[in-house]
């Protein structure tokens, strides 16, 4: 299956190089796909001299089994005031071919006397109408010209992520939504939201009520405290489905949990109070250990494992039980970082109850790296965060990675040396562009994929979240959706440049980056 793939699409991405063939009596150019405005580069581009116009009136033919990928359609077309009737002799159609050699998500997308989108999956058309968006105008127009092209695409890794932390300052379900349609369009796949921290706990759970009414009061700006009810996030979860976007819930346990403390102490052990300060949390010392927490210090809270299992581990499986049976995704992430308190000798052991739990409740595991110390099952996934961690130990378990080195990934710290409001603990001059997207996945082994976090410390509003999450994280889609060999920083932003339009009619208050002549 896979030599067969490669017999169709390598010779078209070797001979993408600009140069003219003949193939009987037509000349056929074939060229780069930089010369189409596309993020992320599709695989293969076959572009056919000519243009196809189309008027303000069409006629399409969707499949009755590929309601995503035709809702996408329908929205693409209204929103460029395109009429459109359902008819057989389509001027675009979209086909559902189970036998096309490509991946779940690959798909055809050919232009040439009408517009034929195919793909074996829903999924895959849905991308495909995704492209087709980007070869179209981002505003309406009287009439639309379209290159006439061959395009074969599929994506290297399965996994193309975004993660925004919630928890520090709460990010509301308008915006979740806007960002999902973002991500979308660039074909990222995967938004992991990190529900629970020190300053904030953002998920009701119905059987510990306190988590929210309490714990979600709370953030670092002060002010943008909130949480989602369990009808909001189901709501959120349709909507993302909806965009081919999977939902991954974080509970960071058993660290990074002030906010539950706060709303029920006796998850921390007893003697926290009079314990001294932990990773040097000099601010949270005493009675402070108890109480709601708006700083930004990290690995001072833990819940108590050691001294009180009966009551913790309850705990654990009360709350993931509840998120399992409201997230269909296959992974829960239980956090697992910076364990740096008292709890600290009791983590490993922590780990692997929890994943027990996990398995109890028919999900895999994804955890920070640190969880690679348990004893957890090889189907997990560890998100490798710090550029040099060891994580070797857990790929000879066999486990995967989802790649999040902090010094390429972190959208927290500056889009240039000295942005104000932006952390440096990781990369000192910033993360730019460039940055970005010289990230090399194919370095790495046993790598689903690539997801860039954003940690919201630092950000206290929908601007500010877009400013760090734009336009970085197209970088992250191509780097995460086209193999090493196809791509080039130059090309990239001669691409990304020209979406300007599009990136302003999804409302994104992106980064003005001078790289792309956006400033
Ligand atoms: C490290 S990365 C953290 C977060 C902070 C972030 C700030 C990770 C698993 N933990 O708690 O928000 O640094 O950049």
């Amino acid at each position: 299956m896979i030599k067969k793939l490669l017999y169709v699409i390598l010779p078209l991405a070797l001979s993408a190089c600009g140069n003219v063939e003949q193939s009987g009596d037509r000349a056929t150019e074939t060229t780069t796909a930089s010369t189409l405005n596309l993020v992320p580069l599709p695989l293969a581009v076959e572009q056919i001299p000519g243009t196809l116009t189309l008027g303000k009136t069409i006629s399409i033919q969707t499949p009755a089994n590929a309601l995503h990928s035709t809702a996408a359609l329908t929205s693409l077309l209204d929103q460029l005031a395109i009429q459109y009737n359902q008819n057989d002799n389509a001027v675009i159609s979209l086909v559902l071919d189970p036998s096309l050699a490509l991946s779940e998500e690959g798909y055809t997308l050919s232009i040439d006397e009408a517009v034929t989108l195919k793909a074996a999956t829903d999924a895959g058309l849905f991308y495909a109408v995704q492209t087709l968006r980007q070869l179209l105008p981002a505003e309406a127009r009287s009439q639309y010209t379209l290159p006439k092209v061959m395009i074969e695409d599929q994506p290297q890794y399965p996994w193309r992520g975004s993660m925004l932390d919630v928890a520090r300052n709460f990010i509301g379900v308008d915006y979740l939504k806007a960002h999902i349609e973002r991500m979308a369009s660039f074909k990222l796949n995967k938004l992991h939201l990190h529900l629970t921290d020190d300053q904030g706990w953002r998920l009701q759970i119905k059987s510990w009520p306190k988590l929210t009414e309490i714990g979600g009061s709370t953030s670092v700006s002060g002010s943008n405290g909130g949480f989602y009810t369990q009808a909001q996030m189901r709501d959120i979860i349709t909507f993302a489905q909806q965009h081919q976007v999977e939902i991954i819930p974080e509970i960071d346990l058993p660290g990074h949990t002030q906010a539950a403390i706060a709303a029920y102490n006796e998850l921390a052990c007893d003697d926290v109070i009079t314990s001294p300060p932990q990773n040097q949390c000099e601010d949270v010392v005493g009675d402070a250990r108890l109480a709601p927490y708006e700083g930004t210090c990290v690995g001072f809270s833990a819940l108590c494992a050691s001294q009180k299992p009966d009551l913790v581990y309850r705990f654990v499986e009360d709350v993931l039980t509840e998120v399992a049976a409201l997230f269909p995704s296959p992974y829960l992430h239980i956090g697992g970082d910076e364990v740096l308190n008292e709890e600290a000798d009791a983590f490993p052991e922590f780990i692997s109850r929890v994943d027990q739990i996990v398995a109890s409740l028919d999900r895999k595991l994804l955890a920070w790296e640190e969880a690679s110390v348990g004893d957890i099952r090889s189907d997990a996934l560890l998100q490798f965060w710090n550029d040099d961690y060891d994580i070797a130990p857990a790929l000879e378990k066999g486990i995967h990675l989802v790649l999040s080195p902090c010094s390429y990934t972190y959208l927290d710290h500056g889009n240039y040396n000295g942005q104000p409001d932006t952390y440096t603990w990781c990369a000192k001059e910033g993360i730019p562009l460039e940055r970005v997207y010289s990230l090399m996945p194919e370095n790495y082994q046993q790598v689903v994929g690539v997801e860039a976090p954003m940690w919201s410390e630092k950000v206290a509003s929908d601007a500010t979240a877009d400013n760090r999450n734009w336009p970085r994280l197209a970088a992250i889609a191509e780097v995460s959706w086209t193999p090493a060999q196809q791509r080039d920083y130059g090309a990239f932003t001669q691409r990304l440049s020209a979406l300007r339009a599009h990136l302003d009619s999804m409302g994104i208050q992106y980064y003005r980056a001078p790289e792309l002549g956006w400033d």
